[in-house]
């Protein structure tokens, strides 16, 4: 048995693309080309798949990270082979080489291969479908313009999917959408000509059609033989035992085209939650909308897989009451300012997260005298060796949690229908209060670092959330969270859980009380804890557990290493 490290193979032109599904679990036994993780770039998304047969033993990518050609993705145990190793895949690295070159514009020139195009008059383009690799009729499923609208180059025209990639076929110049030749459920090939462009600017030809980047705009619509950009599918192979089914995976991954995909997540609308109007239960950027307009209205249905249970048996309205209309004017003078773009998506999550989760909360205060003196100490010694690492309870907290995440890994998890995944990675999220509102920046791995290191990664995700700087990676993969008000006060608060994780710890103001100790009363630095949880997955003998636990850890840290 060996280990082999699995490398994301030749993805052309791409930098990063970010990792938005992981397909398979440590402990999983794989087979050579089945699918490990979808990776998405904004107009295609792409599988990658296991060059080995064996047992996954460490996923080195998490939700959310992004990854390039290289970055090791996973080690299998495979049966054979020598030392530890890295494979590129070698059988899918020049298919998902020739298919992702060509997602920046590429023309192909008149090749000999291709069907020979219909004349056109003079200004009138032909578009046909770009070498797709070994893909063969492959359906479209979704049209992303109609006869008449004005297109820019690279605006995708239509979507196809097969059973791995779903693809966005952009138009390889400007112009008005003359005449579409292909509607949903038709199956296309490379070279199929599906639409004519009128008055368009084409890009000139070039020598080799799998190039990317080497299309130059020009002046006149001449050709009359132009190939839409290549898209960009992950492999081409013979079938392999497909973990990912569109629309039915492990998670449940939504049925959406990568436009639609990026489009959500600009918005924040989680995709899992939209119901789809599209083929096969398909999410459309309307679909998208109407949700965003449905969560702003305060009217948003229970359409999340956690809700599915109570709605199917009736229970899923609300039956509410209209919402209070009030001529504040009558009463006084007012202002109305408009919320900004995070309040309103962050309103939108809590107000869902509120209303879905049967959520309780257990109060509870930690003794930290010891390990409040700790700190102080800690800090005085980086203060003399001038390390510029400040060292916050926060960072105590969330190594403390990992441990208790640990013992009680239920509350690392996140409901999937009827289904608990356990989460084997810790990556803590951190409510930071900014200028702009409530962010979560997420610490990752928290598990793998030191106190020192939390504390100056926490600063910087801080930082960085203060300044409106986060990267959607900084803000995704968490599997739990802390909200703490301890710089500010107060003594308890019922935080809400951030969905879909399944507890968030809330921490106030820690306080000297006089605590007893069977003989006397002690002062001690207590540290108010709230824990909320979600009655679903979770029940109050739990929770009252994990927080004795957390206690136990934060009087004694030293327990932290049991
Ligand atoms: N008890 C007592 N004092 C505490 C404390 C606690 N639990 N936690 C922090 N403090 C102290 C720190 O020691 C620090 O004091 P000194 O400056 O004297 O050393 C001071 O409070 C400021 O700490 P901080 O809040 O800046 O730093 P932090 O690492 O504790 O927190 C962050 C960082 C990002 C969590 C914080 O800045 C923040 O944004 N908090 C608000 C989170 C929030 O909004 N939650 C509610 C979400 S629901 O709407």
């Amino acid at each position: 048995m060996a280990l082999v490290n699995i490398q994301v193979p030749d993805i052309g032109d791409f930098d990063e693309v970010g990792v938005i599904e992981l397909l398979v679990k440590v402990g999983d036994a794989v087979q050579a080309e089945q699918s490990l993780i979808t990776v998405e770039s904004d107009k295609a998304s792409m599988e990658i798949p296991s060059s080995h047969a064996g047992v996954l033993k460490e996923l080195k990518v998490a939700l959310g990270d992004k990854v390039k050609q290289g970055s090791v993705i996973a080690v299998i145990e495979a049966a054979g082979s020598g030392s530890l190793e890295s494979k590129q895949a070698p059988a899918q690295a020049a298919q998902a080489q020739a298919a992702m070159k060509t997602e920046a514009p590429s023309v192909a020139a008149p090749a000999a291969s291709s069907p020979a195009p219909a004349a056109a008059s003079s200004g009138l383009l032909e578009v046909r479908v770009p070498d797709i690799g070994d893909f063969k009729d492959v359906a479209v499923i979704e049209l992303l313009v109609k006869v008449g609208d004005a297109v820019k180059a690279e605006q995708s025209l239509f979507t196809v999917e097969s059973d791995k990639a779903s693809m966005e076929i952009p138009s390889p110049a400007e112009g008005v959408v003359k005449e579409l030749k292909v509607k949903v459920g038709d199956k296309v090939n490379v070279g199929d000509f599906v639409a004519v462009l009128e008055g368009a600017a084409v890009p000139a030809p070039t020598a080799a059609p799998a190039q990317a980047a080497a299309a130059a705009p020009v002046a006149q619509a001449t050709s009359t033989q132009v190939a839409a950009p290549a898209p960009a599918p992950a492999q081409a192979r013979a079938p392999a035992p497909a973990a990912h089914q569109p629309g039915a995976s492990a998670l449940g991954l939504p049925h959406a085209s990568p436009s639609v995909r990026k489009f959500a997540r600009e918005l924040g609308v989680p995709l899992q939650e939209v119901k789809g109007s599209g083929a096969k239960g398909r999410i459309t950027q309307e679909d998208v909308q109407n949700f965003t307009r449905a969560v702003m209205a305060g009217s948003q249905r229970t359409q999340a897989q956690g809700a599915a249970p109570a709605a199917a048996s009736g229970g899923g309205e609300l039956g509410l009451i209209a919402w209070p209309k009030v001529d504040f004017a009558k009463f006084g003078p007012i202002e109305r300012k408009e919320m900004g773009r995070i309040k309103k998506i962050s309103g939108a999550n809590l107000l869902r997260n509120a209303v879905m989760i049967p959520a309780v909360t257990n109060h509870d205060d930690a003794d930290i005298t010891e390990l409040e003196a700790f700190r102080v100490q800690l800090n005085k010694e980086a203060e003399k060796a001038k390390s510029g690492v400040k060292v916050t309870m926060l960072a105590f907290l969330i190594k403390a949690c990992v441990a208790a995440l640990k013992k009680f890994p239920d509350f690392n998890s996140s409901l999937d229908g009827d289904a608990l995944v356990v989460k084997n990675f810790w990556h803590i999220g951190f409510a930071a209060d900014t200028p702009n509102g409530l962010m979560v920046p997420v610490l990752k791995d928290a598990d793998k670092k030191g106190i020192f290191q939390i504390s100056q990664e926490m600063g910087e995700l801080a930082k960085k959330a203060r300044d409106g700087k986060l990267s959607p990676a900084e803000m995704s993969g968490a599997s739990f969270t802390i909200s703490s008000l301890g710089g500010i006060g107060g003594r308890y608060f019922t935080p809400i859980i951030n969905a879909p994780e399944v507890a968030i710890l809330g921490v106030c103001k820690s306080r000297m009380e006089p605590v007893w100790n069977g003989t006397a009363f002690q002062p001690r630095l207590m540290l108010p804890l709230s824990l909320t949880w979600d009655h679903r997955v979770i029940d109050g003998a739990s929770a009252a557990r994990f927080n004795v636990y957390l206690g136990e850890i934060l009087a004694d840290f030293r327990r932290v290493l049991l």
